[in-house]
C-alpha cells in the first residue's frame, strides 16, 4: 500500500493534478465536485496503465508568439498566430471568442468566425508586465482553450507591497512567543506506507499554544546516518499527506507538512466536509488583524518544523531546505526568510504575492483579495495583508533560491512571481516553463528534484564522484599525472599523447591541470596550456572515463606578481570583504567560475572535478601561506571562494579537495586551525615531494599519512596524494622502492604526479631510465590506471 500511495501522488503530481487541487480557484468554486473529478482521473489513470490510456484532446487550440522565449521589450509588438486544430490539421469555420490584455485586465473580449481555423494579433505594451491572449473555441458543443502571456521586460518588474516598519519585530516577536509552548512531539509509525528503504511515520508537534498540533509526514532512511532535511510546505486545500518518500529514499529525511492542525492521514471524504464546511475559504479567515489571519498560525507551525527538525539526531545539522507550490511557494519563502537554519529554498508558482497590485490595476497574486472589490473599504485587511505577502518574506531570505512558475499561469499571475523573483537577493535561480499553467511539466518536476538533491548534496556530479572514489579506493590507488595530454620530456602538444601512456600503454587514471592565469583573462595558463585545450582535454578524459583534478595557482592580486610573491604583507586581508582588492578578486573569481561552469560534457551535463584551490597553505611560499595571513583570515578566503562558487554559481560539481604541503609534525590542533571544516572538504590530500634525503621524506611522509588516514576515517574524508615526485627522477627506482611502500600502507585514493617539464620533471617516460620502475608500479595489483577503473563504470 505505502508504494501504491506514493505512486499515486507521483502520478498526480505529474500529471499536474494534484497542483490543481492545491488551489480551487477561489473560494466559490467547489473543492468537492474538484476532487471527484480527481478520483475519478485517479481511478481510470491506474486502471488504465496496462492498457490503453486517455490522453489530451482532439481538438487543440495553438496560441503561438513570435519570440521563442516569450520575452519582448516594452513597446515592442508582439505577434501571435493563433491555430485551430483537429488531429493536428487547421479546422474551417471555427467560432472563437478571444480576450487580449494586460494580464487579468483584458482591453478586448471579441468573438468571430476563423474561416480557415487561424488568426493573428498584436499586442504590446508600456511598462513592465504580462500580456495575456486567451482564446476559447467552441467545437461540438465543447469548449476548448489555449492562450499566450507575452512577457514585456519582466527583470524590471517591481512590486507595489509595501513593507510595515515592525514586520520584523512582529515575526520575531510571534515566533518567540510560539516558542513558549514546548513541541511536545509524537510520532506513529504507519508500517504499512513504510518501504524497505524508508520509515514512513505521522508526527505532530505543538506549534503556537498549548494543544494547538501541527500534523505531517515524516520519512526517514531506515539505513542509519545522518542526513540531509526537506521541509515540504502545502499547496491550498484540506487533505491527507503521503509523505516524500521518493526523496527520503535517496538518502534525506523529509516531513511534508498539513497547515490545518488535524490528523493527515484520514479518508479523503473527512477533508472533503471541512473543506466545505469549517474550512471553507480558510485563506479569507481573520485578514482583519495580522494577529487574527489564519495564516499566523500556519506560518509559525513552519518554523516550528524547523525547530522539531532541528532536534533529530540522524539530521546531519547542515541541509535543510524548504519548498512547496502555490501556497506551498508562499510558505516556502515566509520560512527560508524567518528561519536563519534553512539553507535552501525552492518555490514553485508561488501564491500570496503582491497582494496590493490591484489597487494600481495590476494582476494580483492569488487569492486576489483586493481585486474584484478594488479594496474599497478594506484599510484593515490592506494593512494585515502586508506582514502576509510573500514579497515582504522574499525580500529577506539569504538562502539560495530556486524560483519557477509558467507565464500561462491563471491562478498565481506570472506578474507577481516575477515581480517577487525581482526582489530576492539572495542567490537564485530562474527557471521560466512559459506554457505551464497552474501546474507542472514533466521537465520542470525533474529540474526541481534534480536542484532539490544537489542543495542536499544527493545526487550531484561531486556527491557521484566521491562515491566512485570511495569505491576505488577499496581495490587499490589511482596513478595520476599533471598536463598529461600536453606535453612531454621530449614531445609537445601532439594530440593524443601521453608519456604515460607513450611507457605502459594506458593513460593514467587522474589527469591534473591548473588554472593559474585564468584570473587575468590570459588565454593560456602559467604554464603555458591555453584554456581552451585544458577544457578540451580534461572534458575528453573523463568522457574516457578518467577522473580530474584542478588546481589554481593565481596571481598575486596585490602586486600583480606570481602565485609565489611573498614580499608584500596582506595580500590576503587586501581582497577579503572590505579589503582593497576585494572587488577585483571577485572578478577573479568569476573568471574561475566561467572555466568551471564551462565544463560539461557533451549531452551538457557537467563533468565532476576534484578541486583544491589554496594548497600547500602549511608552507609560506604562496601568497595564502602559513606566514601569510592569519588562520581566521585563510578560513575566510577558503569560504569567500568556495561560498562563491557553490552558492551563487551553483557549481554541485566540485569536489573539494584540502590539500596541504608534506609538514611532518601534524597535530590535531595545528591541522585543525587552518582546516575549512567537514561541510567544506571532501577530500584531504597531501602534496609530498621528496627535496631532501630519502629518510627525511619517508619519516615525514609515513609521520603524516598516520595522522592524515585516522583523521580522515574519523571524518569520513577520502585521502590522496594530490601531488608528489621526485625532481627529475634523480633515484631511477623511487616509484616502487620508496613511494609504494608508503602508499601501500595507507587508504590512499590516487597519487599525482607533478608535471614533465624538461627542466622540472617528476613523472616517468619511455626515454628515461625510471620508465622500467614504473613499468613494474603499473603492472602491480593495486595500482589503478584508466582502463582498470574504466571497466567497472
Ligand atoms: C611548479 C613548477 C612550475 C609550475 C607550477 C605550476 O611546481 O612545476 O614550473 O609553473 O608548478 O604548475
Amino acid at each position: 500500500m505505502g508504494k501504491v500511495s506514493d505512486y499515486v501522488k507521483k502520478v498526480l503530481s505529474r500529471f499536474g493534478i494534484f497542483h490543481y487541487l492545491c488551489i480551487a480557484k477561489n473560494s466559490k468554486q467547489s473543492m468537492k465536485s474538484l476532487e471527484k473529478t480527481l478520483l475519478m482521473l485517479l481511478g481510470l489513470l491506474m486502471a488504465l496503465t496496462a492498457s490503453a490510456q486517455i490522453r489530451g484532446n482532439n481538438i487543440v487550440v495553438n496560441v503561438q508568439p513570435d519570440h521563442q522565449d516569450w520575452n519582448y521589450r516594452v513597446g515592442e509588438k508582439a505577434r501571435f498566430t493563433v491555430s485551430v486544430l483537429r488531429s493536428s490539421t487547421l479546422l474551417n469555420n471555427v467560432e472563437v471568442s478571444y480576450e487580449a490584455g494586460p494580464e487579468m485586465y483584458p482591453e478586448t473580449k471579441k468573438t468571430t468566425v476563423l474561416k480557415d481555423g487561424t488568426m493573428t494579433w498584436t499586442g504590446t505594451m508600456k511598462k513592465p508586465g504580462f500580456y495575456r491572449l486567451k482564446v476559447t473555441a467552441k467545437v461540438g458543443g465543447r469548449e476548448y482553450s489555449g492562450a499566450c502571456t507575452a512577457a514585456f521586460s519582466p527583470e524590471k518588474l517591481q512590486p507595489t507591497t509595501i513593507c510595515p516598519d515592525d514586520f520584523d519585530a512582529f515575526w520575531q516577536h510571534a515566533i518567540e512567543e510560539s516558542r513558549w509552548t514546548a513541541l511536545e512531539p509524537t510520532r506513529q509509525l504507519l508500517p504499512d506506507r513504510c518501504t524497505k528503504d524508508v520509515n514512513v511515520y505521522q508526527v505532530s508537534f505543538q506549534n503556537v499554544r498549548w494543544g494547538s498540533r501541527t500534523y505531517g509526514i515524516l520519512c526517514v532512511p531506515v539505513k542509519p546516518g545522518r542526513y540531509p532535511a526537506l521541509l515540504r510546505v502545502p499547496g491550498a486545500g484540506v487533505r491527507p499527506y503521503q509523505g516524500d518518500v521518493y526523496t527520503a529514499s535517496q538518502g534525506a529525511i523529509t516531513l511534508e507538512i498539513g497547515i490545518h492542525g488535524i490528523d493527515v492521514t484520514q479518508p479523503q471524504d473527512i477533508y472533503d466536509r471541512l473543506n466545505n464546511g469549517a474550512l471553507s475559504g480558510y485563506w479569507n479567515f481573520g485578514l482583519t488583524s495580522r494577529d487574527d489571519s489564519y495564516y499566523k498560525r500556519v506560518v509559525l507551525g513552519c518554523i516550528r518544523a524547523i525547530d522539531y527538525i532541528e532536534q533529530f539526531t540522524d539530521w546531519n545539522g547542515r541541509e535543510l531546505g524548504v519548498t512547496g507550490s502555490s501556497q506551498g511557494g508562499f510558505l516556502t519563502y515566509a520560512t527560508a526568510a524567518l528561519d536563519p537554519r534553512v539553507t535552501f529554498a525552492a518555490a514553485v508558482h508561488p501564491a500570496l504575492c503582491d497582494h496590493t497590485a490591484s489597487l494600481q490595476g495590476v494582476a494580483c497574486g492569488w487569492p486576489h483579495y483586493f481585486y474584484w472589490n478594488k479594496g474599497k473599504g478594506m484599510e484593515r485587511e490592506i494593512v494585515t495583508s502586508r506582514y502576509y505577502d510573500g514579497v515582504n518574506f522574499a525580500r529577506r531570505i539569504k538562502c539560495p533560491t530556486w524560483v519557477s512558475f509558467g507565464y500561462n499561469d491563471d491562478v498565481v499571475p506570472p506578474t507577481t512571481a516575477y515581480a517577487t523573483y525581482n526582489i530576492l537577493t539572495a542567490p537564485k535561480t530562474l527557471s521560466v516553463y512559459q506554457q505551464t499553467a497552474h501546474f507542472w511539466y514533466q521537465e520542470q518536476w525533474d529540474e526541481w528534484q534534480q536542484w532539490l538533491l544537489q542543495q542536499m548534496n544527493i545526487d550531484n556530479a561531486a556527491t557521484r564522484l566521491a562515491d566512485r572514489l570511495a569505491a576505488l579506493q577499496k581495490r587499490g590507488y589511482m596513478a595520476g599525472h599533471q598536463d598529461d595530454p600536453f606535453y612531454g620530456l621530449d614531445w609537445e602538444w601532439e594530440w593524443g599523447r601521453s608519456d604515460i601512456r607513450d611507457l605502459v600503454g594506458d593513460y593514467p587514471a587522474v589527469m591534473g591541470f591548473d588554472l593559474g592565469g585564468i584570473e587575468v583573462g590570459d588565454q593560456k595558463n602559467l604554464d603555458s596550456v591555453p584554456f581552451l585545450r585544458i577544457r578540451e582535454q580534461l572534458v575528453a578524459h573523463v568522457e574516457r572515463g578518467g577522473i580530474v583534478t584542478v588546481s589554481w595557482h593565481p596571481r598575486n592580486p596585490l602586486t600583480g606578481g606570481t602565485a609565489w610573491d611573498v614580499k608584500t604583507p596582506g595580500v590576503v586581508t587586501s581582497i577579503l570583504p572590505g579589503g582593497s582588492q576585494h572587488q577585483k578578486f571577485q572578478l577573479w573569481m568569476q573568471r574561475v567560475g566561467d572555466f568551471l561552469a564551462s565544463l560539461k560534457d557533451a549531452s551538457g551535463q557537467p563533468v565532476p572535478v576534484i578541486f583544491r584551490p589554496w594548497h600547500e597553505n602549511n608552507g609560506s611560499w604562496f601568497w595564502w601561506g602559513q606566514n601569510n595571513c592569519t588562520d581566521s583570515e585563510f578560513r575566510e578566503l577558503w569560504n569567500m571562494l568556495q561560498d562563491y562558487l557553490r552558492n551563487d554559481r551553483q557549481l554541485h560539481n566540485l569536489l573539494w579537495s584540502y590539500s596541504p604541503n608534506l609538514d611532518g609534525q601534524w597535530t590535531l590542533q595545528r591541522f585543525l586551525a587552518r582546516y575549512p571544516g567537514n561541510d567544506r572538504v571532501t577530500l584531504i590530500g597531501e602534496d609530498a615531494y621528496q627535496w631532501g634525503t630519502e629518510q627525511d621524506f619517508l619519516t615525514a611522509v609515513s609521520a603524516d599519512l598516520t595522522f592524515l588516514s585516522a583523521f580522515c576515517r574519523d571524518n569520513g574524508k577520502l585521502l590522496a596524494l594530490t601531488e608528489c615526485g621526485l625532481k627529475n627522477m634523480t633515484d631511477a627506482t623511487w616509484w616502487t622502492r620508496v613511494l609504494k611502500p608508503v602508499m601501500d600502507r595507507f587508504p590512499i585514493s590516487y597519487f599525482l604526479l607533478w608535471r614533465n617539464y624538461k627542466k622540472e620533471f617528476f613523472g616517468p617516460s619511455k626515454s628515461h631510465a625510471c620508465g622500467a620502475d614504473y613499468k613494474r608500479l603499473y603492472e602491480a595489483d593495486n595500482t589503478l590506471f584508466l582502463n582498470d577503473i574504466r571497466e567497472r563504470q
